[in-house]
């Protein structure tokens, strides 16, 4: 295309419109990655498991026979010892004002809910080890046995093994290897980082952790009711203000994205799960640091009128992911707000991407 141009114009003219066309190239590629990974799925067929073979699912399937009545009386104080308990009500979860409408941040809408806990932290590397020397669960990143990580986190000599990148997205790398204990490939472990929140966990994998600790993950609502800890059509879980008195309150990217992390939060990648200041519930990091998977199938349209209890989809191809990560920044994915949202397969993996847990009161 560049080559037809240049026949027709001077040379100099025709370095501009190459130029500006690499440039609209980028911000579409920007563009297109706007949910913040949400083109990181695995393709089905390529890494499809058999029925029966992924233990991740037999997993699961234990833990639906645990009896709730059992086990709950038994776990409930311990269980909900580092959880906050949000009362039932009413709330206002979404918004008027969206930033990205086709994500259906919009419309502002009213939910009835009843009581929950939500756990106070991210799962962090800790806690999810000691699930794994429980149950031998293997996740859905070692089945598979690659899931995606951010170039800048990559030594030189992994970076040097892989060639494919995701096209609307090149700064995502998918790496052999990488998995929960291994997160940028077999020459990293989490050893110095087992307060980090975990990563490289799928939707299942979220889910047979959740159910072992005798918990589920937390509806869309139920997430961004605890996001707004109190506070009513606010964008961030302290207030509308990003940096209050130039204090970071989260675990984002400052500087330029993808090629330039001044680190002022003080973190490139993951942080702890109890680092910054908690929001009105006692909830730290629920916005950044890592997105966190919610029970919802995708849906880009809610119903309205004071929804009870609201599920997402009956059915669907993606989960909603909520509260953006540490690749998150205001030029590229400004989805660390209490109202932003988007999606993923229940079987992708990635570097910034993890959970938390509930449970109904
Ligand atoms: C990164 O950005 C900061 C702040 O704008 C700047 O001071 C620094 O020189 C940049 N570094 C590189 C390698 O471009
Ligand atoms: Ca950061
Ligand atoms: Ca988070
Ligand atoms: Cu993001």
């Amino acid at each position: 295309m560049y080559r037809v141009r240049g026949y027709v114009c001077l040379l100099y003219f025709c370095v501009i419109i190459a130029h500006a066309n690499e440039q609209q190239q980028q911000q579409e590629k920007l563009q297109q990655d706007c949910g913040c990974g949400k083109n990181l799925n695995r393709q089905s067929g390529d890494n499809k498991l058999d029925e029966g073979s992924c233990p991740v699912k037999s997993n699961a399937e234990d833990y639906d026979e645990l009896d709730d009545e059992i086990v709950k009386p038994i776990h409930k104080a311990v269980l909900t010892a580092n959880m906050a308990e949000i009362k039932a009500g009413v709330y206002h979860i979404g918004t008027d004002q969206p930033f990205f409408v086709n994500d259906g941040e919009g419309p502002r809408r009213a939910v009835d809910i009843d009581g929950f806990f939500m756990d106070k932290y991210e799962v962090s590397n800790a806690n999810f080890e000691e699930f794994v020397k429980a149950t031998g669960h293997k996740t859905e990143a070692e089945v598979f046995g690659d899931s995606f990580v951010f170039e800048g986190l990559l030594s030189e000599k992994t970076k040097s093994t892989i060639d494919q990148a995701v096209a609307a997205a090149p700064w995502w790398l998918p790496v052999k290897g990488a998995s929960w204990r291994n997160p940028e490939g077999l020459d990293s472990s989490i050893e110095d980082r087992m307060d980090h929140a975990v990563i490289h966990v799928s939707w299942n994998d979220a889910v047979a952790y959740c159910k072992w600790m005798g918990k589920r993950l937390p509806t869309e609502a139920e997430w961004e009711v605890a996001c707004r800890g109190g506070l009513k059509d606010r964008l961030y879980p302290w207030g509308n203000k990003l940096t209050p008195n130039d204090e970071h309150r989260t675990n984002i990217w400052q500087g330029e994205f993808p090629t330039n992390n001044t680190e002022e939060d003080g973190f490139f990648g993951t942080s702890p799960v109890t680092h910054f200041p908690p929001n009105g519930y006692d909830i730290y990091n629920i916005v950044g640091n890592v997105w966190e998977w919610t029970s919802d199938w995708w849906q880009p349209s809610h119903d309205v009128g004071t929804l009870k209890n609201p599920k997402g989809a009956v059915s669907g191809k993606d989960k909603v992911k909520k509260g953006g990560s540490y690749l998150c920044h205001h030029s590229y994915c400004y989805r660390y707000r209490c109202a932003s949202r988007s999606q993923n397969t229940p079987d992708t993996s990635a570097g910034n991407l993890g959970f938390r847990c509930a449970v109904s009161a």
